[in-house]
């Protein structure tokens, strides 16, 4: 159950995820008890008016520390990352902001006693050799890309901090996000976002996957749900302490294509696979998270066609 007295800070604010989780805590918690941090500040206008700001760079401990003697956070959500396409351009970095900012992180809970930490992973911690229906909670893990294998490490620092140091360490691994108030940045699944936008003011849109690239996929109000249910979980449900498996649809290019064609029978799409196809073809096409189903009772509520309709009719609104 969410506490309204609770202190929480999102870390990476700013962020496609983070600028909409930070608003939803901010409705649970109260605007003033929950702390937006970025490394640079918000365009977003209600993040900036709801509540306090903090700019933070995670790979500066003494920041960090400042911040928690401040405010004596009860949870914290870590998300800022380096996602899988921009991580390949500049590997070491990708690494030591994904994996120091974490180990920062892990470290300031302990030290301040914070109650529960959330950390995401992702459907990129899976690899050419893991099944790709219906992919497993327990199988093969070999990514291949510097984002997937600090996301596959940062699970195991997850479980290890829990494990030896009581730490509540709670994860969810995303598929690709979809929504249509932030944009994604660097990742492979953006196209998912980037051909609603084009859509509407082109009438068309050239892919960087196939037309048949399957990959599990999640409307923003489902992450959010998630996200939120898993951290208000009881402690003896969440059973799984690396990260859990989630899930909501899978679809291709083609299939988003069609979806969209039912609302505006002029969209044309293209394609012209880059370096990012490569990264795709690594990742599981579905996903099976029954897991979560169980332990938390975990339940999407959109499909493509009705998350279609709901991005259409906001970005339309937001056009006017
Ligand atoms: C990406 O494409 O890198 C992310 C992810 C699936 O974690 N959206």
């Amino acid at each position: 159950m969410a506490n309204s007295s609770d202190t929480v800070l999102v870390i990476g604010a700013c962020g496609q995820l983070g600028s909409e989780l930070t608003m939803e805590l901010r409705n649970m918690y109260g605007g003033s008890n929950v702390v937006a941090a970025d490394i640079a500040a918000p365009k977003q206008t209600d993040l900036l008016e709801s509540g306090p700001f903090e700019t933070v760079d995670v790979l500066d401990k003494n920041i960090l520390a400042e911040l928690a003697a401040k405010y004596k956070f009860k949870q914290i959500y870590h998300l800022a990352a380096v996602l899988s396409a921009t991580g390949e351009k500049n590997p070491k970095f990708a690494w030591r902001l994904n994996m120091d900012g974490l180990f920062n992180v892990l470290d300031m809970a302990l030290e301040y006693k914070t109650e529960k930490v959330y950390w995401p992973s992702s459907i990129a911690v899976f690899g050419p050799g893991t099944p790709r229906e219906n992919t497993p909670q327990h199988t093969v893990m070999d990514p291949n890309t510097v984002y997937g294998i600090s996301k596959q490490a940062g699970e195991r620092w997850c479980e290890y901090y829990f494990e030896k140091y009581g730490l509540d360490v709670r994860s969810l691994r995303y598929p690709g996000l979809i929504g249509y108030k932030a944009l994604p940045g660097g990742g492979t699944t953006d196209y998912a976002v980037d051909i609603y936008h084009q859509a509407l003011e082109a009438q068309k849109y050239e892919c960087f996957l196939s037309e048949n690239t399957y990959l599990p996929m999640m409307y923003m109000p489902d992450a959010l749900k998630a996200t939120l249910d898993l951290m208000h979980a009881p402690a003896e449900q969440v059973k799984v302490r690396s990260s859990y498996n989630l899930s909501a649809m899978s679809f291709s290019p083609k299939e988003i294509a069609a979806s969209i064609q039912k609302h505006i029978p002029e969209f044309e799409i293209s394609y012209k696979p880059d370096a990012r196809q490569q990264i795709a073809d690594s990742w599981p096409k579905s996903i099976d998270d029954s897991a979560a189903q169980q332990d938390w009772n975990w339940k999407p509520a959109y499909t493509l066609d009705t998350m279609t309709e709901d991005m259409l009719l906001n970005l339309n609104k937001m056009r006017t």
